[in-house]
């Protein structure tokens, strides 16, 4: 907020995303994915989930398998919030998210501090409302029209998949979508399109698909981007046009990181959902 230096906050944030000691020698990847699911609860029809309050602090969300391995990005943001502990865990898990995508070479994303962390854990959203990758078309509509999503957002919200890797450990899925998992660009698109996928099962039994020399991977969600007519159109835009995309994913990816966010006059979030909003819960 007002007084406080935030380009000092990214500059530490952009120190710790080059990391040789982990996975394929960053932490972006795993620091775009928190801010992810940090929003990616957000519910438009009740108003609740989403980045604020920085609900994965609590068991019952951080526990939700969706979330297996984030404590990873949780721990290495910690010595950020420990040197500038005015920051909310809220506002940094997003920042985290949007300083990483641009130091692998992203857009910027639009940025606002705000939100607050000093929410009871009646204020966790339930587990389950983020994507399953074994699914296809109808169910990540279902779940990013839950969030105030369309087709166009989606897909490219999607994009973020040119980053970083499945580990089975985590997910039950195994292996980079792209060559360079640590640069953003739109190769994702491209191999979607013109890479030849073959459906089999993993190491842990789970069905992924495999480019032909068995490197990368795609998830049964990636695919129906292009078995879907309507994705489709979006993956085509954006395979050519990697402008066109940023563009996009930037826009997506800052409404994203502000759903449920209602900032009151001093600019602070808003703490409470209406007695509405928690009956449906
Ligand atoms: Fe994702 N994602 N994601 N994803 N995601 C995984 C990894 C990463 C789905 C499933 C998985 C988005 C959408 C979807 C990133 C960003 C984004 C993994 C592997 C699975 C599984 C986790 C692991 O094993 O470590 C599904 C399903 C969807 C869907 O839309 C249907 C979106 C919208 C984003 C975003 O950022 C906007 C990133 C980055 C990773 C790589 C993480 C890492 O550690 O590396």
């Amino acid at each position: 907020m007002a007084g406080h230096d935030y380009e000092a906050v990214k500059a530490e944030i952009k120190k710790i995303v080059p990391n040789d000691e982990y996975d394929d020698g960053s932490t972006g990847p795993v620091l775009v994915r928190l801010a992810w699911h940090a929003s990616g609860t957000y519910d438009k029809e009740t108003g609740t989930g989403g980045s604020n309050g920085a609900t994965m602090r609590y068991k019952i969300e951080s526990s939700d398998s969706a979330n297996n391995g984030l404590e990873h990005a949780r721990k290495f943001l910690e010595p950020i919030k420990e040197k500038f502990p005015w920051i909310s865990y809220s506002d940094l898990w997003t920042l985290g998210g949007v300083v990483a995508i641009e130091a692998m070479g992203g857009p910027v994303v639009p940025w606002k501090p705000g939100r607050v962390d000093d929410v009871d854990d009646k204020y966790v959203p339930p587990n389950g409302r983020l994507p399953d990758a074994s699914q296809g078309a109808a169910h990540i509509r279902s779940i990013f029209y839950r969030m105030g999503f369309n087709d166009q957002e989606i897909v490219a919200l999607s994009g973020a998949h040119n980053l970083g890797r499945c580990h089975g450990d985590r997910s039950g899925f195994e292996g980079p979508w792209v060559p360079n998992p640590t640069r953003f660009n739109n190769t994702y698109f491209k191999l979607l399109l013109h890479a030849e996928w073959v459906k089999s099962k993993n190491s842990l039994g789970n069905e992924q698909f495999y480019s032909d020399d068995g490197e990368l991977m795609m998830l049964p969600t990636d695919m129906s981007l292009v078995t879907d007519p309507k994705f489709r159109v979006w993956v085509e835009k954006y395979a050519k046009d990697k402008d066109f995309f940023f563009n996009d994913f930037s826009a997506a990816f800052a409404k994203l990181i502000e759903l449920g966010v209602t900032r009151g006059p001093e600019g602070l979030a808003l703490r409470k959902y209406s007695t509405v909003a928690r009956a449906r819960l």
